[in-house]
C-alpha cells in the first residue's frame, strides 16, 4: 500500500462546489499547509476535458508536498494526468475497471454507505473506503445519514484504511473519534472556514491525540 495513504488521517476534498477553480490552487495549498495528507479534486458539474488543466494545477501543488492527489469519478483523467489516487462511487464502474483505466500504479477508493458495502468494497480490492455520511451534509444532501454507531464494527471487520465521512466538523469530530473512527474526510468543514490551514491544522491536532 502507498505509505502516504497508510499513514493518513485527514483526507481533504477539493470540492468545485464550494471553490471557484480560480481560487482552487490557493484552497488546495492552505489544505496542504494545514496538514491535510491525502487531497481529492472533486468536480460533479465540470466534465472532465474541462479538468484536466486544473488538476494538473493541483497535482503540481500537491506533488512538491508529497499528497497523494485522488481524483473523483474520472479514472482516465487519473491517469492522463498521472494521479497517485482514483475514487469511485457505489454506482460508479466496479474498482478492477477504475483501476485498469488509470492504471495499476493509481490506489482506488471507494465510498460505501453501510456495514456490507463496506465490507464487499474491500473484497473486491478498493485500496481504501469512505464510510459515511455520517450526519446530514449540504455536500451530498440526497444521502441519509447513518450515525456514528456501526463505526466501530466497520474497524473490525475491514482492514483496509477506513475514511469516516459525511458532515464532519471540529465540533461533532470528538464524538466520531470516540465511536472509533481514526481517519477523517472533510469538506465543507475546511472549506467552508474563515482560515482553512487553521481549521486543518485544529483538526490535525485532534486526530493525532488519539493515534
Ligand atoms: N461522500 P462534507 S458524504 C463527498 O458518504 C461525500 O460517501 C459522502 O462533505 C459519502 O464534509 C460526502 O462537506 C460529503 O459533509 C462530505
Amino acid at each position: 500500500m502507498s505509505p502516504q495513504l497508510a499513514r493518513a488521517q485527514l483526507y481533504g476534498i477539493l470540492d468545485l462546489g464550494y471553490v471557484a477553480p480560480a481560487e482552487a490552487g490557493r484552497a488546495a495549498a492552505a489544505m496542504i499547509a494545514g496538514g491535510v495528507q491525502l487531497l481529492q479534486l472533486r468536480a460533479k458539474h465540470h466534465p472532465p476535458d474541462e479538468l484536466i488543466e486544473l488538476a494538473r494545477q493541483i497535482h503540481r501543488i500537491t506533488s512538491v508536498t508529497g499528497v497523494p492527489l485522488v481524483i473523483n469519478d474520472h479514472p482516465q483523467l487519473a491517469r492522463e494526468i498521472d494521479a497517485e489516487g482514483v475514487h469511485v462511487g457505489q454506482g460508479d464502474m466496479s474498482i478492477t475497471e477504475a483501476r485498469a483505466i488509470a492504471g495499476g500504479g493509481c490506489f482506488v477508493g471507494r465510498s460505501t454507505h453501510a456495514l456490507e458495502q463496506a465490507v464487499r468494497a474491500a473484497e473486491e480490492g478498493a485500496d481504501y473506503i469512505g464510510f459515511g455520511p455520517l450526519f446530514a451534509t449540504p455536500t451530498k444532501p440526497d444521502y441519509a445519514p447513518i450515525g456514528v454507531a456501526e463505526i466501530g464494527q466497520v474497524h473490525a471487520v475491514v482492514s483496509v484504511p477506513i475514511f469516516c465521512i459525511g458532515g464532519i466538523t471540529l465540533d461533532n469530530l470528538p464524538k466520531v473519534i470516540a465511536a472509533g473512527a481514526r481517519r477523517v474526510v472533510m469538506v465543507s468543514g475546511l472549506l467552508l472556514a474563515p482560515d482553512i490551514a487553521e481549521y486543518a491544522r485544529a483538526t490535525r491536532s485532534l486526530l493525532d491525540a488519539q493515534s
